[in-house]
């Protein structure tokens, strides 16, 4: 019957096996829950949105029309601000640290996101999502944030995890004890616990990239797709190309049913010296899930988890998914295959 499990009773379940969970920490939580309750009721009507024909700047009661992905970062800007645990924010869509509003009570978390990912796919009815991670603040309390605060490597993250605005309305995290998804059910408006303990298999049958920048990639790039569409003795059949072109809706299927998401440097595309994806908002939350769910993250070289990051828009190749599948791309990178 783990159907009727909450998420809030899974938290709960879960402070008592790891002193790490705090009841401020499943504040931070439930707030979060909340707000993508929000967001997913404005992703449900936003092709109703077009049908009323909103379409110009404002709406027919006057009020400014927000694209989603400007109302999503406002949602969880204004929301999580007011949680009472948080010391800092960031976000894809602001340039710099967001700190928390004076006079509000503030906590020891920092709490970096990408208010919606593929939100490009949104006016096709594509699944899209909110992905999220959670640190620890490192400097004292009660001093100013620091760019270090915020500037932590992957493997430093306490929580991460991301919320699917799909056929139905997933979220799935991790608090370094394994990875559980939950499925929104709409009638009561409960997170219902739908996949516990996931685990990606360790070789999957899926790879999903890009491949109209295969001119863009360097030889040893190609290598490892032309692997994915012929991996000779080791299998005889091809693997399924799948890309739906939103990271999360990619990573969430390769996850359940096994298998690789890259986005690879564009070697000869002066503006993806260092593919597209966010090592902070993007690639290190996902890179948690998968370890956690027994998968691999890299960037061709390193463990995405062990990058100390410089900067907190800087980018990062992304190679994520299935162990098997991911060694051999460190192996071809490597020269060894
Ligand atoms: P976004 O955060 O602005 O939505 O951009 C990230 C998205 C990912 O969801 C997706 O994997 C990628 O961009 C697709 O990029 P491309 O169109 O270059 O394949
Ligand atoms: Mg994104």
């Amino acid at each position: 019957m783990t159907q009727q499990i909450t998420v809030t009773e899974h938290l709960l379940l879960h402070q008592k096996e790891e002193p790490m969970a705090t009841g401020r920490f499943t504040r931070l939580l439930n707030e979060l829950i909340l707000s993508a309750k929000i967001i997913s009721r404005e992703v449900n009507k936003a092709g109703l949105v077009d049908v009323l024909g909103f379409t110009g700047d404002r709406n027919v009661q006057g009020e400014e029309v927000k694209k989603l992905d400007e109302y999503s970062n406002r949602v969880l800007i204004h929301r999580m601000a007011r949680c009472g645990v948080l010391c800092a924010m960031a976000s894809e869509e602001n340039a710099d640290i967001i700190e928390i509003p004076h006079g509000l009570p503030t906590g020891g978390y920092v709490f970096i996101f990408d208010p919606l990912d593929g939100s490009s796919n949104i006016d096709v009815n594509v699944n899209i999502g909110t992905i999220f991670s959670i640190y620890r603040r490192k400097s004292p309390k009660e001093t100013p944030i620091l760019s270090t605060d915020v500037l932590q490597k992957g493997s430093e993250q306490i929580a991460a995890g991301y919320f699917l605005y799909g056929t139905s309305t997933m979220l799935v995290y991790s608090t370094g004890n394994g990875v559980n998804g939950f499925t929104l059910d709409p009638g009561v408006g409960e997170f219902l616990l739908s996949h516990p303990n996931i685990r990606i298999p360790e070789r999957g049958r899926i790879y999903s990239v890009n491949e109209g920048y295969y001119h863009y990639w360097d030889p040893a790039t190609r290598r490892i797709v032309e692997y994915f569409k012929n991996p000779g003795n080791e299998s005889s059949k091809p693997y399924s190309s799948r890309y739906i072109g939103s990271l999360v809706s990619d990573f969430h299927r390769n996850l359940i049913y096994g298998g690789i998401f890259m986005y690879p440097a564009d070697r000869r595309d002066p503006k993806k010296p260092r593919g597209k994806l966010r090592l902070m908002c993007e690639a290190a939350p996902l890179a948690m899930l998968v370890e956690q769910a027994g998968g691999m993250a890299v960037d061709g070289e390193r463990r995405i988890l062990d990058i100390e990051p410089e900067q907190l828009h800087q980018r990062v190749p992304l190679f994520i998914g299935s162990k098997q599948d991911v060694q051999k791309v460190l192996d071809i990178y490597a020269g060894k295959a």
